[in-house]
């Protein structure tokens, strides 16, 4: 395991992001706090949901080309960024094994406990297989390690749609600047599609979403001594059809004071305000494309599911 994070950088950035965006108007907070165990759980029932489609259908492009990455990027290395506990890494480092190229495989999380349980099981998985975990903050110091192969830096699930557009380009640069030739990029995006599908899958039926959403609330509470009142807010997602993203927010019902005594912090909100918990951006296979012609990258493929809901792109330096 090699932490790149200091000690105390996450608990930093918790209290620099929650003291900032809740004094922020409109207030928001960053979706990476979301994921703490509970959080973490509530996104892998997500990706079960009916209505949450992007998870199959990326599964379902994996399932179906990922011997042509193989094929196409001859990869020693497969590094995952935001690997979580992702089940479709199999699906790489199955095509990779079989191309008879893989030696070793480096998954990228904040998530310390997720990395080491991913970790875990891989090494009993794939005897043979080098498993390198970092700890590292991919929009901060990206933690893609210097390879002497071919490495494959994958960034699947769509959670580029985090980031805003100012946010993407750098991220994508700064990816760019760490690769060679040979080396490639496999980024899985959630595609631009019927806004009532989209807005389903981020507002599903059984409030699972809902509650991966007030969860933020509840870090807050545990890791600043916060008092959030977390069933007084109320789940928000729409389409914001201007920025093409989703967006999800949590109303306030009715005038409440909320303290953070850690931060020394009294934050009021209004009936019916929001604060801002996450965009996800859905893209157009062109869009994207430029995109990532704009950070350097040569798209060579581009797949989608047989429904065209999802994209998953390979882009060379
Ligand atoms: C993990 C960022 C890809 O944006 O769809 C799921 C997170 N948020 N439901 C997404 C999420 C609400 C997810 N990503």
């Amino acid at each position: 395991m090699h932490g790149h994070l200091p000690e105390g950088y996450l608990a930093d950035a918790l209290r620099r992001d929650a003291a900032f965006g809740l004094t922020s108007a409109p207030k928001w907070l960053p979706p990476k706090w979301f994921y703490d165990a509970r959080g973490s759980t509530l996104f892998e029932e997500i990706t079960r949901l009916p209505e949450y489609y992007p998870t199959r259908a990326e599964r379902e492009i994996l399932e179906r080309h990922a011997a042509d990455v193989a094929a196409t990027l001859p990869a020693h290395t497969l590094i995952e960024l935001g690997s979580g506990s992702s089940e479709k890494t199999r699906l790489l480092l199955d095509a990779l094994r079989a191309a008879g190229t893989l030696e070793r495989y480096v998954p990228v999380d904040v998530s310390e406990p997720a990395l080491v349980e991913a970790a875990e099981a891989l090494l009993r998985e794939y005897p043979g297989l080098a498993v390198d975990a970092v700890v590292s903050d991919f929009d901060a110091e990206l933690g893609i390690p210097d390879e002497p192969g071919p490495k494959l830096v994958a960034f699947l699930g769509g959670t580029l749609g985090n980031l805003n557009p100012d946010e993407r380009a750098a991220f994508l640069a700064a990816v760019r600047a760490k690769l060679r030739t040979g080396d490639g990029l496999l980024l899985g995006a959630d595609l631009v599609k019927d806004p009532e599908v989209l807005v389903r899958a981020y507002d599903d039926a059984q409030g699972v979403t809902a509650d991966f959403n007030r969860n933020v609330l509840r870090v807050l509470n545990r890791e600043l001594d916060g008092d959030f009142d977390v069933e007084r807010f109320e789940h928000v997602a729409l389409w914001n059809s201007e920025q093409e993203w989703i967006e999800m927010r949590l109303r306030s019902r009715g005038d409440q004071a909320v303290k953070l005594r850690d931060l020394d912090l009294a934050v009021e909100f209004a009936d019916g305000e929001e604060l801002r918990t996450e965009i996800s951006a859905k893209f157009r296979v062109s869009g994207l494309t430029m995109e990532l012609e704009r950070a350097g990258f040569v798209v060579s493929r581009w797949w989608t599911d047989r429904e065209n809901r999802f994209g998953v792109a390979l882009a060379m330096p």
